[in-house]
């Protein structure tokens, strides 16, 4: 507990935690919701912090942005506040930030920062607060990114958290195009370029962004080249709307459409189920094609109520390619697929945020040994290797940068 705290104040820059002080010295968006989890346990004031500072961020249209610039770091991350240059961009909020989003866990972080403390809450009147920005936020999600499916969609590889899953090998090879100026790597000075994502990702990654920005982050223009709907997102999105219902009724008001709103999403989801992998896959709107891999994305649904298909993805969880309680944590993609790479980032290692939404699906459905084996062994690997952002899913080796905060602030909550 004392060691996961001290990497939790170092990261602290006075309103916000930095994911890791060398290679991301910014605010991120779903960092702060895992971070501000683990934070309530420290200080509920500390972690209601977190979040009303990327609250304030948020731009007139409710989205809430992936990055949050400290400008005065700018060289040390790559893409930063001067390639967006949000300041220019219609309803962009007062402080610099990407113009990108990132998956919305929020409201699952408000409900809990609330509960540790609701006195605390009251006294800074934190939820009131908080759930105007909520309904803002998932208005967004609702008004601009939702397909006629009823998912909702992502626009960019870094808005699924997920940035080189293989769910976007295809749809990133489509796009002919490639960004045509200098692709600075500052994080290859904190990473091992084996752990990161190839230069040839980055390359698509910045061609993206440099379009979106370039239409003014507008979600109305039709002709985006790459619109996928992810399992994880979406199923964060539905367990968020069960949280704003929880968040609405404990304000007095009406949790009925945030109900309707979820179960739309969990129907919307079958639209991705694969039954011959036994998972939930990612949607290519562009092309409309499937993109056949199991990722722990595809396992994130478990972390609905009323699944229809949570006997499958605990078989899932358990087999071969997954290997619950035989590799190390929940490995980001399947051990057994050609694909899979025990190093690098989000096509193979264990992250820590994933294992925790996963603990979380298997304590609610009364998997307590399980949830709690997998919780120890965060703890352990978190404690063993100075909280790592992600580890060798067979070997347990730390991967990625140190002293990472999500991973501290994870294996704080775990410690409960
Ligand atoms: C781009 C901060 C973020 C996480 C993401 C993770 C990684 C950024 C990057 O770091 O992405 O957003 O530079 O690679 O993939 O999930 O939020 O920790």
């Amino acid at each position: 507990m004392a060691a996961a705290t001290r990497v939790l104040a170092r990261n602290w820059r006075g309103s916000y935690t930095v994911p890791a002080a060398g290679l991301y010295p910014h605010q991120w968006s779903w960092d702060s919701a895992f971070i501000a989890i683990g934070l309530r346990h420290i200080s509920p004031r500390r972690a209601q912090q977190e979040l009303d500072t990327i609250f304030s961020a948020q731009w007139a249209d409710g989205r809430l942005p992936q990055i949050v610039f400290n400008p005065r770091l700018d060289v040390h991350y790559s893409p930063g506040a001067a390639f967006w240059r949000s300041e220019r961009i219609p309803g962009s909020p007062p402080v610099p930030t990407s113009g990108l989003i990132q998956p919305p866990n929020h409201a699952l972080a408000v409900l809990l920062v609330h509960q540790a403390d609701p006195e605390a809450s009251a006294r800074r009147r934190f939820l009131p607060r908080a759930y105007e920005r909520l309904l803002a936020w998932h208005g967004y999600l609702a008004d601009r990114r939702t397909d006629p499916s009823g998912l909702v969609h992502v626009l960019h590889p870094w808005e699924s958290g997920m940035d080189n899953s293989p769910y976007w090998d295809a749809p990133l090879a489509a796009i002919g195009e490639t960004f045509r100026g200098d692709i600075p790597r500052p994080d290859l000075d904190h990473a091992d370029a084996s752990h990161r994502p190839s230069n040839a990702e980055y390359g698509k990654y910045l061609y993206l962004a440099a379009r979106y920005r370039d239409h003014d982050c507008d979600d109305r223009d039709a002709g985006y080249p790459f619109v996928l709907e992810d399992p994880a997102v979406n199923a964060l999105y539905a367990r968020s709307e069960w949280a704003l219902g929880r968040i609405a009724e404990l304000l007095g008001n009406d949790p009925a459409p945030h109900a309707d709103r979820a179960h739309a999403l969990t129907e919307a989801l079958e639209t991705l189920w694969a039954p011959e992998l036994g998972c939930y896959v990612a949607r290519d709107v562009v092309s409309g094609e499937l993109q056949p891999y199991r990722t722990v994305s595809g396992l994130a649904p478990l972390l609905i109520p009323d699944l229809p298909h949570t006997d499958e993805l605990l078989t899932m969880l358990e087999s071969e390619h997954f290997g619950l309680g035989q590799a190390a944590l929940v490995p980001s993609h399947d051990l057994t697929a050609p694909t899979f790479d025990s190093s690098r980032y989000w096509r193979g290692p264990s992250w820590f945020n994933t294992a925790w939404l996963i603990a979380e699906a298997l304590h609610e459905r009364g998997f307590h040994d399980e949830a709690r084996s997998l919780a120890s062994q965060m703890a352990d690997l978190g404690l063993e290797h100075d909280f790592p952002e992600y580890v060798d899913p067979i070997s347990g080796e730390p991967r990625g940068t140190l002293r990472f905060s999500w991973t501290a602030a994870l294996s704080l909550d775990l410690y409960e």
